[in-house]
């Protein structure tokens, strides 16, 4: 039986072939997806959820759709994630078993097994996904995403993008993302187009995969800019679209310069899935990230008199809440029922919408990652040889933000403390630099003042 949240892996009339999904280098077919998947969905029916490491691999694709088989909420391990990292989303979810390729997982994933398995029934409100992302504070909350809020939100962007079964779908962005998992796996599988997976997002693999359809990061798209033989290689796409971080007005113009196109820039975050987005036949500007996508609802909540505002949606696409964390996420939306995002956005008279900053300066986004500024603390705190730490986003050309630390210590070097964070958390949650302090400015009651901190 079909999967409805998977329309084209085997529905009537799903059109086939032996390369319909490649990652790094591998290929299946979707009929051998299927059967594959369903070798796990029959070893991990029943379970609460499960765990996968999603590392860039066909395995990961196998396990993640084994998961929506089964019915079995799926937990994305970043697969470079250190001890305190893994083993607080291992706790915190619940997750009953790991799934992957490598020899260190509960469930083994093999691509090449085949077993028929019964889909469960679908039910929209059942957790597909539950995605792990940082606040400012504390550790990372495993926001918790419905199957309907991904059918909801592919359905908006295919319509948006005009994104067919006829595309191919090439990008190399991490599979524990909304971008690289929802947007980049799963819609694949649902509008039925093939997909490349490149591995890594580097401008010469994405030159050499001859699609239609591409996904970047802006630092994907800056450093695709800064090799023009690569660009002119993507003249020939339909559709060059960014998103994660805002893309800086140079690199598209730089882009449209190399291939003849403006890139497509859509708006969103984990917990609302994809909600605002230029469109394949509209208008698209530098600094616009578009209109609503179909269901979608936006306001932009201002000061009496100013045009800027927190930007709140609401709609089809919305996450349930935080796993086990009901007062942080009653805290996330307004009274009326509004999702609060966070993010300071203009809405033109045309109904465009502009994200002109966030709230807060303690959620750091390096890279396209979101990385709360606590959480970096935190782990500098750890190390015995830290007594206080301030951790910043610095503007940064290639990054966006690139993640500075301020640190009060005794005898330890810049790369021992780098290390240390990259091997306790994510790498790519490390602090680039670190500048070290005799103390840090504090107010009156003894608060950090990171507004205080002094220039690198
Ligand atoms: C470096 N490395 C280290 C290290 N320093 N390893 C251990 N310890 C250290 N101290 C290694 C890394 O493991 C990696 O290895 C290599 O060095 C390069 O790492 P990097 O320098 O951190 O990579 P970088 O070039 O900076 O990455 C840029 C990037 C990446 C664009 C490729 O930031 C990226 O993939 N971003 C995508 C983020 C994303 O998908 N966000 C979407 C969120 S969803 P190796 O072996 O791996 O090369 C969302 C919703 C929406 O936002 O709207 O889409
Ligand atoms: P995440 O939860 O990792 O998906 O990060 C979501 C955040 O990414 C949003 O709250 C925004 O701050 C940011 N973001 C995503 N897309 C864009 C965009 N096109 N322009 C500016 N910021 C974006």
């Amino acid at each position: 039986m079909p999967v409805p949240l998977l329309s084209s892996l085997a529905g009537p009339g799903a059109v086939d072939r032996a390369d319909a999904l490649t990652v790094a280098g591998q290929s299946l077919s979707r009929e051998e997806l299927l059967g594959a998947a369903g070798a796990v969905a029959s070893r991990i029916a029943g379970a609460a959820s499960v765990a996968v490491r999603a590392d860039a691999t066909a395995a990961t694709v196998v396990a993640v759709v084994g998961g929506l088989l089964a019915g079995v909420p799926v937990v994305p391990l970043p697969p470079d994630a250190g001890p305190a990292e893994r083993e607080h989303i291992l706790r915190d979810s619940g997750a009953e078993l790991v799934l992957g390729g490598g020899e260190d997982a509960d469930v083994p994933v093999d691509p090449r097994e085949r077993a028929d398995f019964s889909a469960v029934a679908e039910d929209p409100k059942t957790t597909a996904l539950i995605l792990y992302t940082s606040g400012t504070t504390g550790a990372p909350k495993g926001a918790l995403i419905p199957r309907g809020a991904v059918a909801a939100g592919l359905d908006g962007l295919a319509e948006a993008w005009q994104w067919t079964a006829e595309d191919t779908l090439v990008h190399g962005l991490p599979l524990f993302h909304v971008h690289g998992l929802v947007l980049g796996v799963l819609g694949a599988l649902r509008t039925g187009c093939r997909l490349v997976h490149t591995g890594r997002p580097t401008p010469q693999a994405y030159a050499a995969a001859g699609g239609s359809l591409y996904f970047g990061v802006p630092t994907v798209w800056s450093r695709v800019v800064r090799e023009p033989d690569a660009a002119r290689e993507l003249s020939g796409a339909r559709l060059l679209v960014s998103g994660s971080a805002a893309l800086p007005a140079p690199v598209f113009r730089d882009l449209e310069r190399l291939t003849g196109q403006r890139p497509v820039e859509r708006y969103g975050m984990t917990e609302t899935l994809i909600t605002v987005s230029a469109r394949a036949d509209g208008e698209r500007l530098p600094g616009s990230v578009g209109l609503p996508l179909a269901g979608v609802r936006t306001r932009v909540v201002a000061e009496s008199g100013a045009e800027i505002g927190e930007l709140e949606v609401s709609g089809p696409t919305l996450f349930t809440g935080y796993l086990g964390r009901p007062e942080a996420t009653a805290a996330s939306y307004t009274d009326d029922g509004w999702f609060r995002t966070g993010d300071i956005a203009a809405i033109d008279p045309d109904g465009s919408h502009r994200i002109v900053g966030r709230a807060s300066t303690d959620l750091i986004k390096s890279g396209g990652y979101r990385v709360g500024a606590g959480e970096v603390e935190n782990a500098l705190l750890d190390h015995p040889a830290v007594r206080e730490a301030a951790v910043v986003g610095a503007p940064h050309e290639d990054l966006g933000q690139e993640i500075v630390a301020y640190v009060v210590a005794d005898g330890v070097s810049e790369k021992a403390l780098i290390d240390f964070v990259a091997g306790h958390l994510s790498v790519h949650k490390r602090p680039r630099r670190i500048r070290f302090l005799e103390a840090l400015p504090r107010n009156a009651m003894g608060k950090p003042q990171k507004k205080l901190l002094p220039p690198l």
